[in-house]
């Protein structure tokens, strides 16, 4: 009987409260539809440890992370997320559907707070090696939409929803420019559509990818 193939890893970005939670679901349900087995995660967290630095990092406390400290905590959450949860699940066939990875880093971290892409690169390198997202879902909206969005939840805003509107400006230009730099990973949607229309744009997206996996099993 042939091996199983490594499992696929898609993730999700965007700005603050453009859908990313929203669409998680709907994507666990065209893979269940496909028959595909899948893990949904987050980062930063996805493990109990990882879980703890979330909290540290999300949490509006007088004691707030250096810029540096908030950089290398999101690696280090990552590499704990990576050695226990994503490799494993790629190694027997298992989806990831991650929501937000690294590109998160370059755009909040890098485009929001301005830390250099290079030092983003090398951490990168040293925590994830040659693993990249073999698909990345980016849910773009200006940022008075997504605003509106987090206003209507009314829930309290965590260290980072906390930042001004030139911060989060920032965020979404740093996630197109690596759009437009990672073409053939990126796929960028229009989160302002109605919520049925931006999943008829995902379900779009995966099919093919769904399509060429269940091939490759079928062989
Ligand atoms: N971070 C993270 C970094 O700085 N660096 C990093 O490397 C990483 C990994 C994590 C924070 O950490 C930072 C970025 C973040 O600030 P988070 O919880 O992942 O925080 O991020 P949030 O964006 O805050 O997550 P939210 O849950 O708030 O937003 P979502 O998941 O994008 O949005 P969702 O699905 O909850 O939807 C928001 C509302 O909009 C509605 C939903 O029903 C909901 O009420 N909605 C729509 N309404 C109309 N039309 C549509 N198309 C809609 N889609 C959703």
């Amino acid at each position: 009987m042939p091996a199983e193939p490594q499992g696929r890893f898609i993730t999700l970005e965007g700005g603050e409260g453009v859908g990313k939670t929203t669409n998680m679901a709907f994507i666990t349900d065209c893979l269940d539809q496909a028959g595909i087995d899948w893990i949904a995660t987050r980062e930063p967290g996805g493990t109990p440890l990882a879980e703890r630095i979330r909290d540290l990092l999300l949490s509006a406390s007088e004691d707030a992370p250096s810029e540096l400290t908030e950089l290398l905590l999101m690696f280090a959450a990552r590499a704990q997320h990576l050695e226990q949860v994503i490799k494993p699940a790629l190694a027997r066939g298992c989806w990831v559907i991650c929501d937000r990875f690294t590109d998160a880093t370059y755009a909040y971290q890098g485009g929001g707070r301005g830390q250099n892409n290079h030092q983003i690169a090398q951490l990168e390198s040293l925590v994830q090696g040659d693993l990249r997202p073999d698909l990345t879902l980016l849910l773009d909206m200006p940022i008075e939409n997504s605003g509106q969005r987090l206003e209507q939840r009314g829930v309290s805003k965590d260290r980072f929803e906390q930042e001004k509107a030139a911060f989060f400006e920032r965020v979404r230009q740093a996630y197109l420019q690596r759009a437009l730099a990672y073409p053939l990973r990126f796929r960028v949607i229009n989160a302002c559509l109605p919520l049925a229309e931006v999943q008829a744009q995902i379900f779009d997206h995966l099919q093919p990818m769904i399509q060429a996996w269940s091939s490759q099993v079928d062989s």
